[in-house]
């Protein structure tokens, strides 16, 4: 097999947990149209972009929306909401055990990148106090098609100048496991087994997580 030279780091859901944040404005937007949106249809929107998650959300509660200009208005309200707890966001709020395990690769000449379908990455970064931390960010304002689409990681890897094949993935979402797999990449889920079978490997969180378990993933 071939060795681990970049690492690619999901943003929502990996590095800290905006997931959450998104699951409730997409619920007060479900609600307001008088359905109710559970954790487990969540799961379907991780990954994906905000208008196709609209998409999903508005099929789930059989509400139709024809025109485009009003799906962005109700897109953008969403947007809002989410904006109003990530802008609260601090370098506290980073996941237990990732600040370290990102010193660690750098101090061992990994590059890494974050890979996020997301538009609101830059500003997240920012005020987690990981603003051009990573050799490379790919995000939602930088690619045309979103997980599972390998577009994103793919793009993270030219920009790093490492193959594919030389790159593993950390994601929390089915889709961004599948964009790994279809960009020819090792994956990494993190979260529950039952949401993210096609990973390489799941791990519940980067508790016990490390360096040389990157190597040993290759051995
Ligand atoms: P935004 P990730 C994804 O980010 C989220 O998982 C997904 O729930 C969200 O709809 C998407 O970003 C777009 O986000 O509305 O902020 O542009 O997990 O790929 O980092
Ligand atoms: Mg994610």
């Amino acid at each position: 097999m071939q060795k681990i030279k970049a690492i690619i780091f999901d943003l929502d859901g990996v590095i800290v947990d905006t997931a959450i944040f998104h699951y409730q404005a997409w619920k007060r937007l479900a609600n307001e149209y008088g359905f109710d949106f559970t954790p487990e249809q969540n799961e379907r929107l991780k990954g994906i972009s905000r208008l196709e998650s609209l998409e999903i959300l508005l099929s789930i509660g059989g509400i139709e929306i024809s025109s485009a200009e009003e799906k962005n208005r109700v897109a953008n309200k969403k947007n809002k909401w989410y904006r109003e707890n990530i802008l609260k966001m601090t370098p506290n709020d980073i996941l237990p055990g990732v600040k370290n395990f990102l010193i660690d690769l750098k101090n061992t000449n990994y590059k890494i990148a974050i890979g996020s379908s997301s538009k609101n990455a830059g500003t997240i970064l920012e005020k987690i106090g990981l603003d051009g931390f990573f050799d490379s960010v790919i995000d939602g304002l930088k690619i045309t098609n979103s997980k599972p689409d390998p577009e994103v990681f793919i793009k993270a890897a030219n920009e790093l100048n490492i193959d594919p094949e030389n790159c593993l993935v950390f994601e929390d979402a089915a889709a961004g496991i599948e964009a790994a797999k279809k960009a020819g990449m090792l994956a990494i889920g993190v979260g529950k087994y039952e949401n993210l079978s096609n990973a390489d490997k799941v791990i519940p969180d980067f508790n016990d997580i490390n360096v040389f378990m990157i190597e040993n993933l290759t051995n």
